[in-house]
């Protein structure tokens, strides 16, 4: 199978860095605001854009983490198949009258999204949601979009986007592969 780099780590760094300060510029500083991750990457990401908002604004951001499967016999199964399932939340703040900001590393569908926003909405009334993504790989099956994007790539259904961090895979980059 044929493999391209998306983004390397430097482009990976860049675009949080974009994002911390696009987030700090759309709320006014980051008063009220929470950075919650959908793990296992968009977690990652979620915890390296709070860090680069706290380094920018010199004060603490609350975070959290939440854990959505989709749920399915096989990822490369045609997508209509996947249920997206809340698993875990782990949000050690109120979320009521704060601004959340969701985190993922990929948006396809939008379904996994759906469903952290049900996770969320169920423990209070945020004063709003927004969504941050590393990559936007179209196909939305959802109206959902999202407010911060690292990069957006056209994809056809039948390609991967594989999202590596340092963290979890021991290097930092976003290849895209035909199969
Ligand atoms: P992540 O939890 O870090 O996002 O969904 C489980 C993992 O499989 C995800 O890791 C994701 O990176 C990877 N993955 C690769 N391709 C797909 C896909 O088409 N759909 C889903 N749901 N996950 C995919
Ligand atoms: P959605 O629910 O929008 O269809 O998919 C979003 C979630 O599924 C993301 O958290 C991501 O982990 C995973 N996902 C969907 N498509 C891809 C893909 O092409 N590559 C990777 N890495 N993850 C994907
Ligand atoms: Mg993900």
């Amino acid at each position: 199978a044929e493999k391209a780099t998306i983004l390397d780590d430097q482009a990976i760094t860049r675009a949080v860095t974009r994002i911390a300060h696009e987030v700090i510029e759309k709320n006014r500083g980051i008063d009220d605001c929470i950075v919650v991750g959908i793990k296992t990457r968009g977690a990652i990401l979620a915890k390296r854009l709070a860090e680069k908002i706290e380094q920018i604004e010199g004060k603490p951001i609350k975070t959290g983490e939440l854990d959505i499967t989709l749920y399915r016999d096989d990822l490369q199964l045609k997508h209509e198949q996947a249920e997206a399932l809340v698993q875990q939340v782990n949000i050690a703040h109120d979320v009521s009258d704060q601004k959340v900001i969701l985190v993922d590393d990929v948006l396809y569908t939008g379904r996994t999204v759906r469903a952290a926003l049900d996770a969320i909405m169920d423990l209070g009334r945020p004063s709003s949601i927004q969504l941050a993504v590393l990559v936007d790989r179209g196909h939305r099956e959802l109206p959902i979009r999202p407010d911060f994007v690292g990069k957006n790539i056209p994809t056809s259904s039948e390609e991967r986007v594989v999202v590596s961090m340092t963290e979890t895979d021991g290097t930092d980059g976003v290849t895209i592969h035909t199969r």
